[in-house]
């Protein structure tokens, strides 16, 4: 059998009792203080010797809470288990009625099955509801156990009958489940999305996080409330569950509570066959400063334990590994006494009184009441270190052989006849044979004795839960000539948008109304950007304020931090911003209280790199405002293939609730965030804005005349030609590609063509308007036919059109359909290049005499200019017909 080594064996036991005898009369005789300082200089002296054991941050596989430490269980024992074997049958009757009636449609019945106690005495004893005075506790349950969750509601009465056999029925209207946690889908229950692995572990770090921060800068007391985040020990892997975790040791969030559901298994088995995963993630929580408690025994191994003085049976524990444990969770005790025990006389003995019976009832800890109680009760005390409650238990627990601890068990979506028969025998619930083929729910009824004491511990703390808050709170806004100045364009100089950005963005922190609730979210960039100045402005947000005298003090702009600074400065953590981002963004129903998130970072690292916390954003109802600055795979200069973005803006049309923009201006700018401010936080809709900046300068025009609309839906016209020729084309640019359609025009001048330049803000506002008018046409045949803007826009207008920007050809290739005559999209399709911005855009075919190319070239295609006018001019700028194609490199 393999063996997995904690420790060495243990040769000579009686000295090794000696030396635990005398660090006992220490603690005793000196204190617990004294004693860690004895065991310290020890420690120190051992490494000084190269004898310091691995794992000094590994504790025994026992329980860290010693029995005799457990608190009195507060609930009546009897009642709350009778209240868990109606939840659990609901959970599964839940899932297998789903797939009986719809084969394929999925859920999940062993995580619950493995997590119920661990959710249960939480509901019971421990969350607090939305109502409780300090607020309520914010719970992220894991997605997996969704059925478990809408089971306790039904019991409670707040999903009817007919509602729970609608389990991921979701799309058809009606009151459908949706499968996993999604606020979107049913806003008025699930808070948190969590089923993206990974996501709800970081999220709910940078909530936590947030809370200290509403609280330290004065805008909603948060003492009274505590985050749970229940995690699977599978979805540890993923980088972004552990990733963040030294952040929440580093702040002392004592109101953070994670518990890591340790059933050993993932979907395709083993999560550490061959290694200890509580173990594991014990040494990974405490190296990131955290409090752990495990719970890995039920109160069956209380007296093993108690009985083991020379270690035997801690030995035992510490060097099998989890796979054998799985094993051990699926075989008769003969087997378990045999194996497990069998491998020492002094073992056996210890079991010697007990049934077989009785030895596969040794339980794990998670599914003992009393343990996990303890393990909430002291995570709620600890002050100082977020909590990580790890619990060892097994999946598919209670649902009979076919599940419980196997490796299919994860894909198991229905139970036999007869496995039901024996969980409904198991549960003692008061199911009928002849019934038991439907699987049915049970309800005690409303007066029950169970539904009431439930219902009475829930109003004790604050009301049911899962619930989201539906309210909200609208803010008013800034005065309209806060934005004037950037409609007026600048008289002299130049700047970037990025730059506009950060002034308009000045102007905004300082706004009476609106400016505290501002949250600027920045992972150390804000010095690219030219926004340092934010930090001696409004101060970067630090829970211990500043210790130490910063090197630029004395400086007009110095590195502030303070404990009410405004800016959540998070380090090089995209994945982190964006959990503040949703975090702040929700604020408005998580807390009550709105709070505007303008999150600045890399658009190379945004849409790219953390696309799926985005996605996450949007299914939370965040509201806010991403920033890509340093935009465009060609104005974004000399960083090359890694750092030039050239897709965000396509991505960003892929998430149903965002407003994609790509200004090209000041006003242009100033427009989308006044329009945004007021859509998201005065008529509440729930968006997310992405708007795309750049660092190039260049003289910022004034607004030409009223284009307000134009700049919302997406498209204007920005210049019309001064005079029409013969030859005319349409010219779109772009963010700051506007520029060289412009120059483009003056170009194409030369060669007798005049050109319309219009600049689009939007493509993905333009074509999700376009696709929309589309669809509603398609389902009213009788008219009257609604006109997409793209449309109303061009009326009148003729071709050809040719459109270029600093992102890929997909984008304008969105709204092709949607043109009235022959359209080129030009773009920046290909790896990026690190050069200057002239050669990017003349390798991408962007720059202003690739745009006069494209025209003459679309003009001979249809007929109205000669072959020797595109070859002239191909000539003239220079260009290698035969050079390399960007998509081929
Ligand atoms: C990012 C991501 N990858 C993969 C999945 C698919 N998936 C769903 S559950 C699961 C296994 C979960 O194991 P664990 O976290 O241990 O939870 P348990 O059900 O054992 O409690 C996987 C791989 C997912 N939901 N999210
Ligand atoms: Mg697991």
């Amino acid at each position: 059998m393999t063996t997995y080594r904690i420790e060495a064996t243990d040769t000579d036991p009686q000295e090794t009792r000696e030396w635990v005898e005398s660090l006992e009369s220490l603690v005793d005789a000196s204190g617990v203080e004294r004693a860690r300082f004895v065991l310290q200089r020890l420690l120190q002296s051992a490494t000084q010797q190269d004898a310091a054991p691995d794992g000094a941050l590994n504790t025994d596989y026992i329980n860290t809470i010693p029995t005799h430490e457990e608190p009195p269980f507060p609930g009546d024992e009897a009642m709350e288990k009778r209240i868990r074997r109606m939840v659990r049958w609901n959970a599964v009757a839940m899932v297998h009625r789903a797939n009986s009636r719809f084969p394929g449609i999925g859920g999940h019945l062993s995580t619950y099955a493995s997590s119920a106690t661990l959710y249960e005495v939480g509901f019971n004893h421990f969350f607090r509801g939305k109502e409780h005075p300090g607020g309520g506790d914010h719970v992220y349950y894991q997605g997996h156990a969704a059925p478990g969750m809408y089971a306790r509601a039904f019991l409670e009465g707040r999903i009817p009958v007919e509602v729970m056999d609608r389990f991921r029925r979701d799309a058809e209207p009606g009151d459908g489940l949706c499968s996993y946690p999604h606020p979107r889908l049913l806003p008025n229950f699930w808070e948190f999305p969590t089923v993206s692995m990974g996501l709800g572990p970081i999220c709910a770090l940078y909530q936590a996080r947030f809370e200290k921060y509403l609280a330290d800068r004065g805008i909603k007391d948060t003492s009274e409330q505590r985050v749970y985040c229940f995690m699977g020990d599978g979805e540890a892997d993923e980088p972004e569950s552990l990733g963040a975790l030294s952040m929440a040791g580093r702040e002392k969030l004592d109101n953070l509570v994670f518990v890591v559901n340790c059933n050993l298994q993932r979907l395709d088995g083993p999560v550490r066959g061959n290694g200890k995963i509580i173990q594991e993630l014990e040494t990974v929580f405490r190296g990131a400063g955290w409090n752990v408690i495990k719970v890995v025994w039920g109160p069956e191994w209380d007296e093993l334990l108690a009985k083991d003085v020379d270690g035997v049976l801690l030995r035992r524990l510490n060097e099998l590994v989890d796979g054998q444990w799985q094993k051990y969770a699926t075989v008769p005790g003969s087997y378990t006494r045999q194996h497990f025990f069998g491998s020492d006389p002094r073992l056996l003995e210890m079991v010697s009184h007990l049934s077989d019976e009785q030895i596969r009832k040794l339980r794990r800890g998670g599914h003992s009441y009393r343990k996990i109680y303890a393990a909430y009760e002291r995570a709620s005390r600890h002050r100082g270190q977020p909590t990580a409650i790890l619990a060892h238990t097994v999946k598919g627990w209670t649902l009979g052989e076919g599940f419980e601890g196997v490796n299919v068990t994860h894909q198991k979506k229905k139970l036999e006849q007869a496995e039901l028969r024996q969980f409904r025998d198991l549960l003692e619930l008061p199911v009928s044979d002849e019934q038991i083929k439907e699987a049915p729910f049970y309800h005690p009824g409303m007066n029950s004795p169970e539904v009431e004491y439930m219902l009475e511990r829930r109003r004790k703390l604050g009301g049911c839960l899962p619930k989201r808050r539906t309210t909200t709170v609208s803010l008013t806004m800034p005065e309209e000539s806060l934005y004037h100045e950037f409609y007026q364009g600048m008289k002299k100089g130049e700047a970037s948008t990025t730059m506009v950005f950060a002034r308009l963005f000045a102007k905004l922190l300082r706004d009476p109304t609106i400016g505290k609730r501002i949250v600027p979210i920045i992972p150390d960039e804000a010095r690219t950007f030219g926004m340092d100045a934010l930090f001696s402005m409004v101060g970067i947000y630090s829970s211990v304020g500043q210790l130490y005298e910063p090197v630029d003090k004395g400086k007009v702009l110095y590195y502030r931090e303070s404990r009410d600074g405004q800016v959540l400065e998070e380090g090089i953590n995209e994945a982190g911003s964006m959990g503040s981002f949703i975090a702040a963004g929700t604020a408005y129903s998580t807390q009550g209280e709105p709070t505007i998130p303008f999150y600045i970072f890399y658009s190379m690292f945004g849409f790219q790199r953390t696309g799926d916390l985005i996605w996450a954003a949007g299914d939370s109802m965040a509201k806010g405002f991403l920033l890509g600055a340093t935009a465009g795979r060609t104005t974004l200069q000399g960083e090359g293939l890694q750092h030039d973005d050239g897709h965000s803006q396509l991505v960003a049309t892929t998430l149903p609730c965002c407003m994609a923009y790509d200004p090209a201006s000041a006003y242009e700018l100033a427009i989308i965030i006044e329009d945004g401010l007021r859509r998201m936080y005065v008529n509440d809709e729930k968006l997310i804005y992405y708007i795309s900046l750049y660092n190039e300068n260049f003289p910022m025009p004034p607004m030409p005349g009223d284009v307000k609309e134009g700049i919302l839906k997406g498209i204007y016209l920005y210049s019309a030609a001064e005079e029409r020729h013969e030859l005319h084309v349409q010219l779109f640019g772009s963010g700051p590609i506007l520029n060289e359609v412009l120059r483009g025009r003056e170009i194409l001048s030369r060669y007798g063509v005049s050109a319309d330049v219009w600049s689009v803000t939007s493509y993905q506002q333009l074509r999700n308007d376009a696709i929309a008018c589309e669809r509603y046409n398609r389902l009213h045949p009788r008219g009257p036919r609604r006109v997409p803007y793209i449309e109303t826009a061009l009326s009148g207008v003729s071709g050809p059109f040719i459109a270029a920007s600093d992102f890929v050809k997909s984008l304008g290739d969105l709204l092709a359909r949607f043109i009235p005559g022959r359209f080129v999209p030009l773009g920046t399709d290909g790896f990026g290049h690190s050069d200057t911005r002239a050669a990017l855009r003349r390798h991408f075919e962007i720059d202003a005499e690739m745009v006069t190319v494209a025209s003459l070239s679309a003009l001979l295609d249809e007929g109205r200019v000669s072959v020797e006018l595109v070859e002239r001019a191909i000539t003239d700028f220079g260009i290698d017909p035969e050079k390399d194609d960007p998509m081929s490199l």
